[in-house]
């Protein structure tokens, strides 16, 4: 058979064997970790945290106390990471709509709408994760504006030019960079704002390290080199005009969550270690789409 032919006879499936994984991965996952914190006030992270530890509820010595504490101090981190993911989106009216790429269980559309009092679309890879997601907005009483989609953030189907901003938060390390960018670039007007807050490998490092590679294997992504967001960034209309190395204020985080025995997964050391070493960053960086 000619390579034609063979192609002529094989339909491209809408979802890629990798996507189909990492659809089951969240569709599966139930980590307290991300629960537990959600719990506090109905705000549902699936990111980090950043900014000083008060590692003083470590000492608290009521044993239940003591974990309500330190969830709650990790939840306070993670929220405010959103917070400032969310004052980076630019002077947004409540008519605005923005786009959340990877938007995960929607703590973070939520947290951009209370700020702004815009319109936001959510979009996952994981059904079970949209459907929890408008639950939410409905409790709340806000799914007239926010609302989440079971869909490709490669292909959203969303309306053209329609949006005033929009970012990925730790959710690019799943797709190709250029097919995400074009995507945002499609969807923003001209003179929209996107941001993205990332782990990403230190190019001056060389090569991803061990700790990346044990990262990638643990959540089924691929972290990219720093290098790349920007290359790809400049080929799809993206001007950044902002930058933040954000690894400093997450490490207290990471500090705090590995003495977590009741939330911890696994993975802290292998965080703590890749920064420390400075193979690895957590960073943000702000674009203008011009
Ligand atoms: N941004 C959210 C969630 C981050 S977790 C937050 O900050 O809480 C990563 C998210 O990326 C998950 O919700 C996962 O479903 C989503 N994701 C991964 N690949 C995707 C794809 N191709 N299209 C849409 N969502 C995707
Ligand atoms: C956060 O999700 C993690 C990711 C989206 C993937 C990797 C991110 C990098 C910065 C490399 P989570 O809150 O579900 O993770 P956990 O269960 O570990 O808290
Ligand atoms: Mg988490």
């Amino acid at each position: 058979m000619t390579t034609d032919a063979l192609a002529a006879t094989v339909q491209l499936p809408t979802q890629s064997v990798y996507q189909g994984r990492v659809a089951d991965y969240w569709n599966a996952e139930e980590n307290a970790v991300n629960l537990e914190l959600g719990r506090i006030d109905d705000l549902y992270h699936h990111h980090y945290g950043i900014g000083a530890a008060d590692r003083t509820v470590l000492d608290e010595p009521d044993p239940g106390l003591r974990k309500e504490r330190v969830t709650a101090e990790l939840h306070r981190l993670e929220h405010a990471q959103a917070e400032v993911l969310a004052s980076r989106l630019g002077p947004l009216t409540p008519d605005d709509r923005v786009f959340d790429a990877g938007c995960g269980r929607g703590g973070g559309s939520v947290t951009a709408h209370l700020r702004h009092g815009c319109h936001a679309d959510g979009v996952t890879i994981s059904a079970k994760q949209a459907a929890f997601a408008n639950e939410q907005a409905r409790k709340r009483g806000i799914d007239d504006k926010v609302r989440y989609h079971h869909r490709n953030m490669l292909d959203t189907g969303l309306e053209t030019g329609a949006y005033a901003a929009s970012w990925n938060n730790e959710s690019s390390m799943y797709v190709e960079l250029d097919l995400l960018f074009a995507e945002h670039a499609r969807l923003l007007r001209r003179g929209g704002r996107y941001v993205v807050i990332t782990g990403c490998y230190n190019d001056t490092y060389g090569q991803a390290s061990r700790e990346v590679s044990l990262i990638n294997a643990h959540y089924i992504c691929d972290i990219h080199p720093r290098s790349e967001y920007f290359r790809a960034m400049a080929r799809n209309r993206l001007v950044p005009v902002h930058v933040e190395d954000l690894t400093e204020a997450t490490i207290p985080y990471w500090e705090l969550r590995s003495e977590a025995e009741h939330l911890v997964t696994g993975i802290e050391e292998t965080f703590l270690t890749a920064y420390k070493n400075g193979s690895f960053q957590y960073l943000m960086i702000a674009a203008d789409r011009v």
